[in-house]
């Protein structure tokens, strides 16, 4: 395979996972772990989360999502535009998915410790594709970013008091997050009182953000993701800008480009941090810059403890030996024989897996119906509403908008069969007993079906400082490997560990959506839907998708770009001919409902066949590309 100097670290193949999709599953378990280091460790010379500036960055986030939490609840004491969200997460498919429970969770949280009793609304966000995205990846909206300016618009509607907009993008890379930026640097030319923070979140250099110009840009043609973040760090060198970038660099994904992996997880930690540090200081009242600085190092020095502790210090109840690769490996099992892998789970771990499961459809072109989270309370968990009217409009959207336990009961228990295998989770703090009560009599049922059942249980006791709710009993593990059947398994992560680490379960989500991206991508793997570490079954839904498409069958098949990409518009045209002067928005709207684009343009690239039809049809004999090559060149 031929590497190339990279234009994106986001973007670039791990060189530590090249063979990921030749090994076994204790391999691959492996190599996600050493993947999952850099984030912590860094790669190469570049900063990473543990760097002064860095650090320095998110301090400084977190100190101006204090103020706005302060104002909201000065505000909230005379019900002054209470429902004027201070702080607005914003991003594309994960990056959007990760900060909308953030922002839930931050809300959550304000409300236990100062809220009184009053429904707290100071944190809020945009995700592009709506909210619908959270279940259905509506991948191609991350390109209008005309769309992104009148989301921003209305989340802030007329309130133009202190308030912080964070950008989250990964590759540095979505338009929609790039014209928000944009508009609010224009806002701040136009308006120099203006007091907005503004603030970029991603995981590349600076010199390293997307060049390539945005399609349909609102105001001048030749704007890249890189002139406005030139703009925005120029304009951040500006004593009180208001301006803060964070983007510490956490190496390349182990499956090329799945920003869904380390990008979502070093989101979460960053948002975490900060609204940690933020809580901390005000129940604290510390306002020592060194002091605050001092715990914030703690706080990713636990997440690293918690990264530690999830890869090696687990327990698995119910096989003689194996730890997350024996799921791995079932769950692998399953999707080989077209089963479905399933979780189950209450409030924030039910989150955790339903995200999980959203992001396999993208990536690996799976059926929304195949990898599928069911959440305890639906939208109205996600939500953290009880009945709530946007939960009720959401479920009116169709059935894969309806993931509740009930849901579950009534539609999906009557399907199952022995090929398909369901994953229940358990946050300990998390949930009450009523809870895990319900998710044993889903324990029961599924059991009656024959599938194979895992467990994960995530031990986080007496590591809490402020603790956001009520321990569960000490009894409830003992509970879970009662009712324990057959060969179904338990696995426990041990994160009791001493930290500081205030009122959220941050450390816990994160080790639990480590061992859900560690399940699916393994299964996925070892299914055959990567070709080293490149997702090969992707959808060419966007303009990132559809550039990642032409680098892939470039690589892969040893071709020059402009032959590669001749390969993917043969591949989606169906070796018709193309619409003269179609561009790549149009390419990307006839590609994206069509399977297999690029294995099909791997095949003829790599000459192992000479038109779409026969590649079609070998693909359909011989799923595995790699297989289809290997034998053609033997
Ligand atoms: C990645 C995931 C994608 C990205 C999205 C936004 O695994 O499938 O949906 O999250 O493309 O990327 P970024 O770089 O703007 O965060």
């Amino acid at each position: 395979m031929k590497t190339t100097k990279p234009s994106s670290i986001t973007e670039t193949s791990n060189s530590l996972t090249n063979n990921i999709d030749i090994v076994s599953p204790e391999g691959i378990v492996r190599l996600l772990r050493q993947s999952d280091a850099q984030l912590f460790s860094g790669y190469e010379h570049y900063e990473s989360l543990y760097d002064e500036r860095v650090l320095e960055s998110i301090y400084q986030l977190s100190m101006r999502f204090l103020t706005c939490m302060n104002e909201y609840l000065k505000d909230l004491e005379t019900k002054k535009n209470i429902h004027s969200p201070r702080v607005v997460f914003s991003g594309c498919g994960t990056s959007g998915r990760v900060s909308f429970f953030c922002a839930q969770n931050y809300n959550e949280c304000m409300e236990y410790h100062f809220g009184k009793g009053k429904k707290i609304h100071c944190f809020s966000q945009t995700i592009s594709g709506s909210e619908s995205a959270l279940v259905k990846p509506i991948e191609s909206a991350e390109d209008n970013s005309t769309q992104g300016i009148q989301d921003l618009k209305q989340v802030f509607g007329d309130y133009n008091h202190t308030k912080t907009f964070v950008g989250i993008t990964c590759g540095l890379s979505a338009p929609y997050v790039a014209g928000q930026l944009d508009e609010l640097l224009q806002q701040k030319k136009q308006h120099p009182e203006d007091k907005t923070t503004i603030s970029l979140v991603g995981f590349n250099p600076l010199e390293c953000a997307r060049v390539v110009p945005m399609e349909n840009w609102h105001r001048n043609p030749s704007v890249t993701f890189k002139s406005v973040s030139d703009e925005l760090f120029a304009q951040s060198q500006v004593d009180g800008s208001n301006i803060i970038i964070v983007n510490p660099v956490v190496g390349p994904e182990p499956i090329t480009g799945s920003t869904r992996m380390k990008g979502g997880s070093a989101t979460k930690i960053i948002l975490d941090a900060c609204f940690s540090l933020a809580v901390m200081s005000k129940i604290t009242t510390c306002t020592d810059r060194k002091q605050l600085i001092e715990w914030l190092f703690h706080m990713i020095q636990s997440f690293e403890l918690s990264y530690r502790n999830t890869y090696d210090r687990t327990e698995l109840i119910g096989a003689k030996n194996g730890g997350i690769s024996t799921i791995v490996q079932r769950a692998a099992k399953s999707l080989q024989s077209n089963g479905r892998l399933l979780y189950i789970g209450c409030n924030n771990s039910g989150a955790v897996g339903f995200i999980d499961a959203s992001e396999c459809l993208p990536t690996y072109g799976t059926p929304l119906s195949q990898v599928r989270g069911y959440v305890d309370g639906g939208w109205d968990a996600l939500y953290k509403e009880e009945n709530s009217k946007r939960g009720q409009e959401m479920r009116e959207k169709g059935n894969e908008f309806k993931f509740t336990f009930e849901d579950f009961e009534n539609d999906v228990i009557k399907t199952l069969t022995g090929s398909d295998v369901v994953v229940f989770t358990v946050i300990e703090g998390d949930l009450e007993l009523e809870e895990l009560n319900k998710m044993f009599k889903l324990y029961g049922l599924v059991r009656e079906r024959m599938c194979s059942c895992s467990w994960i249980y995530i031990s986080a006791s007496s590591y809490s400082l402020y603790d956001v709710n009520p321990m569960l009993p000490d009894n409830f593990r003992e509970d879970i490997t009662k009712v324990l059947k057959d060969e179904d398994l338990l696995l426990v992560v041990n994160l009791s560990f001493s930290s500081v680490v205030p009122v959220l379960n941050g450390y816990a989500e994160y080790s639990l959506k480590l061992i859900l991206n560690v399940i699916s991508t393994g299964a996925h793997v070892l299914k055959g839907m990567t070709f080293g570490n490149r997702m090969i079954n992707l959808r060419v839904s966007n303009d990132k998708l559809y550039r990642r498409s032409i680098d892939i069958i470039r690589d892969i098949s040893n071709v020059d770009y402009d032959a590669a990409e001749q390969c993917l518009l043969r591949s989606i045209y169906q070796d018709q001919d193309i619409p003269t002067g179609a561009g790549i928005g149009q390419h990307i709207s006839r590609g994206a409902g069509i399977d297999k684009v690029v294995p099909v343009a791997l095949l003829l690239a790599s000459k192992a066949c000479e038109t779409v039809d026969d590649a079609v049809q070998i693909l359909y004999q011989q799923p595995v590309v790699r297989s289809v090559i290997m034998n053609k060149n033997k």
